[in-house]
């Protein structure tokens, strides 16, 4: 509310003072005065210092005050890198930033309109053609090397060891499926997607009986994660701040990311002294109207408790026993003891068919 008040207030403050400016210029007119121009070009003159120091100034505290809301603890592996790359580029054009806007200002400023100033002819001038060309291409070639080369390195194939995890992205919430027991994600097909299987499990490939899909996303510190990335209706994007991780989620194109995390949720408590901190997923593409409730938990375990979690998971088809009229009957059974639906309940449904 009180910023609002404010900006009003300065809203106000800037119409009048136009309006006064409007009132001076045409009181001028009608005396016929001459340096109605001068004037004119003085208040702006005037006004661009004003608004370049503000800006510059708002600038410079905005970022030295709310620097820790915007950059938050690392905790994988390659952040590291990509984090050095960035704070190497954000010094070079905040500094390009800040030199160009001072410069920009102190010339309009210094060369307003002056009836005893006459212009001067200036053809060219090749040696600083050549540094304004010769500079930024070297730098921006150094920085761009340095990007390729952290990027060939997060993009490089996953070791076989590590644990994979699907992601799929809806209108709007994220869904995961962990491979199971067997290590191996099920097939899926697009065309069999509806209300309860949201991946499109193939149920006739053995490998998708033992998957389960939790609520929350957890992963061992220390261990490669694959994140299998796939959306089911329009664009959205993986994003996990804390592990400096983004990749768009494309529907009918799965996209991939992997990371290996650092830190456990535990010990970034700890190192923040914030025993509510959780790490978390959220969508960073405006995907519709609930595009700002697309957010999950991602709880970082040791490997011990990482273990004892995907232990203690049920299987999907654990949880959606009907399902498993869509297995052909001949493979039913092997299902059943796969995915270890309770025998119990397979009979009240086969009384219940
Ligand atoms: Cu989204």
């Amino acid at each position: 509310m009180f910023e609002f008040v404010l900006g009003i207030g300065i809203l106000l403050v800037l119409g009048i003072l136009f309006l006064m400016f409007r009132v001076g210029t045409l009181v001028s007119i009608a005396r016929k005065k001459k340096d109605e121009v001068g004037t004119s070009n003085k208040v702006n003159a005037l006004l661009l210092v004003l608004f370049g120091i503000v800006g510059i100034v708002s600038f410079l505290w905005y970022s030295w005050s709310e620097f820790d809301r915007y950059s938050l603890p690392l905790a994988s592996v390659h952040g590291a890198d990509t984090d050095q790359l960035f704070w190497i580029t954000m010094y070079i054009t905040g500094a390009v930033f800040v030199i160009t806007h001072i410069l920009l200002i102190y010339f309009s400023y210094r060369y307003q309109y002056n009836e005893k100033n006459t212009a001067k002819f200036f053809t060219d001038n090749h040696k600083l053609e050549i540094i304004w060309t010769v500079l930024p291409a070297i730098v921006l070639t150094l920085l761009i090397s340095k990007g390729l080369m952290v990027w060939g390195d997060i993009m490089e194939p996953a070791p076989d060891d590590a644990e994979v995890v699907e992601i799929m992205g809806s209108q709007f919430a994220w869904d995961v499926r962990y491979p199971g027991k067997d290590n191996s994600l099920g097939e899926y097909d697009y065309k069999l997607i509806d209300a309860t299987n949201l991946f499109g499990m193939n149920l006739e490939g053995s490998e998708s009986w033992d998957d389960f899909s939790p609520l929350e996303i957890h992963i061992p510190v220390n261990k490669t994660v694959l994140l299998n990335i796939r959306a089911r209706d329009v664009l959205h994007s993986v994003y996990m701040p804390h592990f400096r991780l983004k990749m768009d989620a494309v529907p009918g194109m799965p996209t991939h990311f992997k990371f290996t995390p650092t830190m456990t949720t535990q010990e970034m408590r700890d190192k923040l002294g914030n025993p509510d901190f959780n790490y978390e997923l959220a969508c960073t593409e405006i995907c519709g109207r609930g595009h700002f409730s697309m957010r999950k938990l991602i709880v970082v375990d040791s490997q011990e408790d990482y273990e004892k979690w995907k232990a203690s998971q049920k299987t999907w088809l654990q949880l959606n026993p009907d399902q498993l009229v869509k297995i052909p009957e001949g493979m039913r059974e092997a299902a059943i003891v796969k995915s270890g639906i309770d025998r119990e309940e397979v009979k009240n449904l086969e009384a219940s068919l």
